[in-house]
Order: structure tokens, then C-alpha cells, then sequence
């Protein structure tokens, strides 16, 4: 059997997205700047896609969303756009964001700080979790930006977007969100959750890879990345993906319909599997689960390598992984483990299972069984779990936080 658990990664394009695409590739492959009936011919589906788009994020007609290659491009932008902005050609110098973002965020921070701006990392609690209050601590007249995640990569940990939204209004301050694990996960409103700019990416949503965005609240302006060309409203130059935003549109709308089968059906299935692994002595989960994407769950196995467990049920058709893709050949703790306070131990033990709305009972019923079966076979050839001091077990499973 072969089971996908790493939705967080990437997704499958759903059937009906690649449906809605295909005529883009062979049919309909005009350039839309093109004015010829081959190039015009594409315009139709594009504004149908934005249409989709906005309706899905609860963007307005004033607002901009600029189609992207990804989300790494898009928060790249967002924080290159506002050093150069309000930093280099203003009189701001610090940026606040958490300790816990993606590498996309956290290495251009690392960048930034390197061009001579401040950076906060705010800290997250025992759960994963950035309390609003952290940030309100840490806003100065200097800072220029906040940017901070709608919901957590690894953890499935979702923010308090609005009460930061909030406190940035009330500082004026601009608040960037990257929303690439909560669209299509939870509700999202950017509009109702008072958030200036949003990152997303298709391909977390079962649309294509190689196609994002950023949500830009009532046209607000932001330096470009990508000089050369008038599109997307001089934005971002570069000729349109049209194939990819048309499959993000249809993305975007379907995952809004699916989103109470993903509050329900795919939120039983990770509670089953969490549950049923939890039932083994020494592993602990993240956070709790109301707080959290339905479909996330990141276990710690105390005693067994994440890499090793990934090995033995990658052998068994099941694909998991120890954390963020993009840091997946790095075999350093994990780094949300440890800014939640795990011991190193435990921080090098962890395992992300992502679920999505193709996942069956069936293939969560077989991963119960290979998990246990891998947990057992790692510990008894573990010298670390073997000689772990009896008082740092435990007899019996279920440890949350
Ligand atoms: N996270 C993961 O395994 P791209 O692929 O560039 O469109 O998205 C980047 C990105 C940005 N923000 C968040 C919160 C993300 O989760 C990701 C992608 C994958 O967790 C791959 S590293």
C-alpha cells in the first residue's frame, strides 16, 4: 500500500484543477499580453481565476493579489520590498516575526540582518504557539513590519491573526501574514482578519507547483521584485502563468467548498491516528489539537531517530517527514522542536504526518499498524532508548504539549 502523509509539503493537483488547466498548455497558449486572438483568448479564464481567488481569501475589489512563482518568492518580496522601502529609504530599522516561520522567511530575515536591520524572533509557548501580547512587547516607533504565520508548517499550530492584526492597527505598523498552511486548511478571511499583505502557494492546496501569491490590502505600495514588463499591474513582470493561475483559482474555490470535510472528516482521521499513536508509551504530540490545522500532527518518539522512522516507513509505502521539506537534508534538530523547548533528545525524534482531503481510512488504519510495528523494531535496537533513565519514561502513551 502506498500511503501520502506529507500534504504539508506538496499535494496532489486534484483531478478537476488538472481538468480546468489542460487547455492551457495545448489549446489556448497564447501569450495574454499578446493582443491577437490566441493571446486574448486566455483572458476569460484568468479573470474567472481571480475571481476565484478573491472570493476564496475575502479580498476586495481595492485590494491587489499578485500571482507569484511560490511562496518563497512571495515573502522574499514582501520583505525585501519593505527593507527597501521603509528601511533603506525611510526611517525604520526592525522587523518582528517569530522563531518558528518558514526558512523562506526566517533565512531573508538572517539576510536582512546582515544589510543592518534589526530583527525580533519572538519566542512561541510550550504549545508552538506566538501569544499576540509577545508582539505588542516588541513593536517600537522603528519597526517597519511584523510578519507571522497564519498557521505552522510542522506543528499545524494556528496564530492569533486577528488579535495581531489588532495590535499592529493600533501601532501602524504593517502586518504580513504567510498564509501557505492555512488557506485551504481553516477559514481565511483577510479582510475580516484585518491583515495588510498574505503569502499563499498553490500547490498546498492541491493546485500546481510553481504558482503563489501575495494578497496586497487596498493596493498598498510595495517595491517589485521582478522588473521588465507590465504585468500583473506592473507588479511582477514576467508572462503570465497561465495554466498555473487557472489551476490556482480552481484550487482556491475547491478547497474553500471542501473546507468543512477538512474540519470534519480529515480532523477524525488525524485524530484517529494521533490517538492510536499516542496509545504507545513515549511519544508525545504538539500542542493542542483545536489549535492546530486539522490535518497536522507532529509526534515525538522518544528514543528513535526522525530519520530512522522515516526509513522504516518509507519501506513500508508511507510517506512522512521530520519537518519542513526544505530543511529535510539537514539532520540538525529539529528547529520548531527546540523553540518550543524539547529537549535535544526529543528535538532530533520528531515526525510530521500531514493528511489532506484524498486520505482514507483504509491508509490511516494501515499507518496505526506500520508506525507501531516501526516504534517497536527502532527501540529494540536503540542503545539510547534502552539506557534511557526509567524516570524519563513513561508506562503510558497520550502526552500532549
Ligand atoms: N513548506 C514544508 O514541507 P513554496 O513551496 O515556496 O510555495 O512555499 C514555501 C513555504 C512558505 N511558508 C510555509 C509556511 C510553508 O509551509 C512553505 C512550504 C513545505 O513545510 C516545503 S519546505
Amino acid at each position: 500500500m502506498k500511503v501520502y502523509l506529507d500534504n504539508n509539503a506538496t499535494t496532489m493537483v486534484d483531478p478537476e484543477v488538472k481538468k480546468e488547466m489542460d487547455p492551457y498548455f495545448t489549446e489556448i497558449y497564447g501569450n495574454p499580453n499578446s493582443l491577437h486572438d490566441f493571446g486574448t483568448a486566455c483572458h476569460p479564464a484568468l479573470r474567472k481565476a481571480m475571481d476565484r481567488m478573491y472570493e476564496a481569501i475575502g479580498a476586495r475589489d481595492e485590494d491587489d493579489i499578485v500571482v507569484t512563482s511560490c511562496a518563497t518568492e512571495s515573502n522574499n518580496w514582501m520583505l525585501k520590498g519593505i527593507y527597501y522601502d521603509l528601511i533603506q529609504n525611510g526611517d525604520k530599522d526592525h522587523i518582528v516575526t517569530t522563531e518558528v516561520e518558514h526558512p523562506s522567511v526566517i533565512a531573508t530575515c538572517r539576510w536582512l540582518e546582515e544589510q543592518g536591520v534589526r530583527v525580533t524572533y519572538l519566542p512561541v509557548n510550550s504549545d508552538g504557539i506566538v501569544q499576540a501580547h509577545t508582539v505588542r512587547d516588541f513593536i517600537t516607533d522603528k519597526t517597519a513590519l511584523v510578519s507571522i504565520m497564519w498557521a505552522n508548517n510542522e506543528t499545524g499550530a494556528i496564530f492569533p491573526i486577528e488579535e495581531i492584526a489588532e495590535i499592529c492597527k493600533e501601532k501602524s505598523v504593517l502586518f504580513h501574514t504567510d498564509g501557505v498552511q492555512a488557506v485551504g486548511k481553516i477559514p481565511v478571511d483577510v479582510t475580516h482578519a484585518g491583515v495588510d499583505f498574505m503569502s499563499f502557494s498553490a500547490h498546498k492546496f492541491h493546485g500546481p507547483k510553481g504558482v503563489g501569491g501575495l494578497y496586497i490590502k487596498d493596493g498598498h505600495p510595495l517595491t517589485s521584485l521582478l522588473h521588465g514588463g507590465e504585468h500583473m499591474g506592473g507588479r511582477r513582470s514576467g508572462t503570465l502563468n497561465v495554466p498555473g493561475i487557472v489551476g490556482m483559482g480552481k484550487a482556491m474555490e475547491l478547497a474553500t467548498y471542501y473546507l468543512k470535510f477538512e474540519e470534519q472528516n480529515v480532523r477524525r482521521l488525524r485524530d484517529k491516528l494521533e490517538d492510536a499513536i499516542l496509545e504507545i508509551p513515549d511519544i508525545y504530540s504538539v500542542g493542542p489539537r483545536e489549535q492546530r490545522t486539522p490535518n497536522t500532527v507532529l509526534v515525538s518518539v522518544r528514543g528513535v531517530e526522525g530519520e530512522a522512522m522515516l526509513w522504516d516507513l518509507n519501506r513500508a509505502g508511507i510517506a512522512a517527514s521530520t519537518g519542513s521539506a526544505c530543511a529535510s537534508e539537514d539532520l540538525e534538530a529539529n528547529p520548531i522542536m527546540s523553540a518550543i523547548g524539547a529537549d535535544s533528545e526529543l528535538a532530533h525524534t520528531a515526525v510530521r504526518l500531514s493528511l489532506s482531503r484524498f486520505t482514507t481510512e483504509e491508509e490511516i488504519d494501515y499507518t496505526i499498524e506500520q508506525f507501531k510495528k516501526a516504534v517497536e523494531r527502532l527501540r529494540s535496537i536503540s542503545s539510547s532508548y534502552a539506557y534511557m533513565p526509567e524516570n524519563m519514561k513513561t508506562t503510558e502513551g497520550a502526552h500532549n504539549g
